[in-house]
Formats: structure tokens, sequence, C-alpha cells
């Protein structure tokens, strides 16, 4: 039986989340060494009693400090928007899954199989975790290339699953596209993140990751 600690605060569990994390470290050493120099400067103005009386201008420092800045924002930004747009393409995918906010629930639809398609309600008292767990979870075969498309029918929600680095708005009339291939089984948890309403809080996503051969007699036993 899972506990609270395997739904809460997981570990990443979809490659989107590996490159999410890899560029949070990447930003946080940048921005260590930034910080580091900054205080040193900061220290060595203070404490040496250097003065120059005729300093006016300085054109050599002034372009390196521009343009400085600017490189090294170039660095934050090119793996930024890799991560970014990568996370919205779509790698030749097993199949689909149709995602549907509503107020206040998530329904589901497998249009690659017949007549699949459930509502997903929150459970009121849930002995996995309260508040997170759902009826009818989204069950999905790991290690596979899955896409996500995600839509309202009525106001906008935003279907997210924190551990799988994915977070997309699901607006009405407008269908968005999200990659995910889960690396390992377990359940996996997630709210709506956009204020939609009363029940906003009370509309949890559950996803259980299990195995092709599971997957399949899931399928069958619709
Ligand atoms: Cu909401």
């Amino acid at each position: 039986m899972p506990t609270w600690n395997h739904i809460m605060l997981q570990n990443s569990s979809n490659p989107s989340m590996e490159q999410l994390i890899m560029f949070h470290d990447h930003s946080m050493l940048i921005l260590f060494m930034i910080c580091i120099f900054i205080v040193y400067m900061m220290v060595f103005s203070m404490v040496n009693k250097n003065f120059n009386y005729l300093l006016l201008q300085g054109q050599e420092i002034e372009t390196i400090w521009t343009m400085a800045p600017a490189i090294i924002l170039l660095f934050i930004t090119i793996p930024s928007l890799k991560i970014l747009y990568m996370m919205e393409e779509i790698f030749k995918p097993f199949m689909t899954i149709k995602v549907i906010g509503h107020q206040w629930y998530w329904s589901y639809e497998y249009s690659d199989f017949k007549d699949i398609e459930f509502d997903s309600f929150m459970i009121n008292n849930s002995q996995l975790m309260r508040l997170l767990d759902v009826d009818n979870r989204v069950m999905i075969p790991f290690n596979t290339p899955i896409r996500i498309l995600v839509t309202s029918a009525d106001v906008i929600h935003s279907w997210s699953i924190p551990s799988m680095g994915l977070k997309m708005d699901a607006t009405p009339g407008r269908i968005n596209q999200m990659f995910m291939n889960i690396n390992r089984p377990g359940i996996y948890s997630g709210q709506c993140s956009e204020i939609c309403g009363a029940n906003h809080s009370f509309m949890p996503i559950m996803v259980e990751s299990i195995n092709m051969k599971n997957f399949f007699k899931w399928v069958m036993n619709f």
C-alpha cells in the first residue's frame, strides 16, 4: 500500500522533467556565479581606500558590462527555448489520450480504442491521499510514447502532473498537445492549475502507469 509520501514530492518520471531539472541546475550555477562575483565586488569596493577623482567615463568597461550580461542571458535563453519547444513536440506516439476539463472534474477519451471514455472525480474519503485520489484513474503504459491532447468544455482549466514536468492549459475551443513517456510504473498525481471556479481545488488528476500487458487487459475489460 503506497503512503502519502509516495504521492507527494515525487521523483521525475518523464523525460520532460529530467530536462527541466537539468535546466534548473544549469541556471542555478549561473546564478551562484553572478552572486558570488557581485558580493566580491561589493565587499572589495567597501574595504579598499582607492579613489580616483578624475574618473568621469570608461568606454571599455561600459562595453564589457553591457555585453557580458547579454552573453550570459543567451546561455539561459537557448536551452530554455529548446526545452519549451521539445515538450510540445510529439515523437511517434503509440496512442492519444484526450483530456477534457469540466467544472469540476476531468474526463478522458482513448480514441484509439473503441468506446473508452470516462469521467474522473475526486474521491471524498481516500485511504491513499486526501484530495488527490480519483475514482477513475488515467491508465497509461510505461516506456511508451503518448500524445496528450488537452481541451475544456467550459472555462479554462490546466492539466498538470508536476513529477512529469507537464502543465498545459485546457482552453475551450482550442486543443493543446503534450508529449509523455513515463519511465516507470507507479501512480502520479496532479491538480487543476488554473483557477476555474468554486471547486477548482477538488478536481485532481491521478495517472496510473502500468505495463503494456496489464494496459491491454484494462482496455479489454473496459
Ligand atoms: Cu481549476
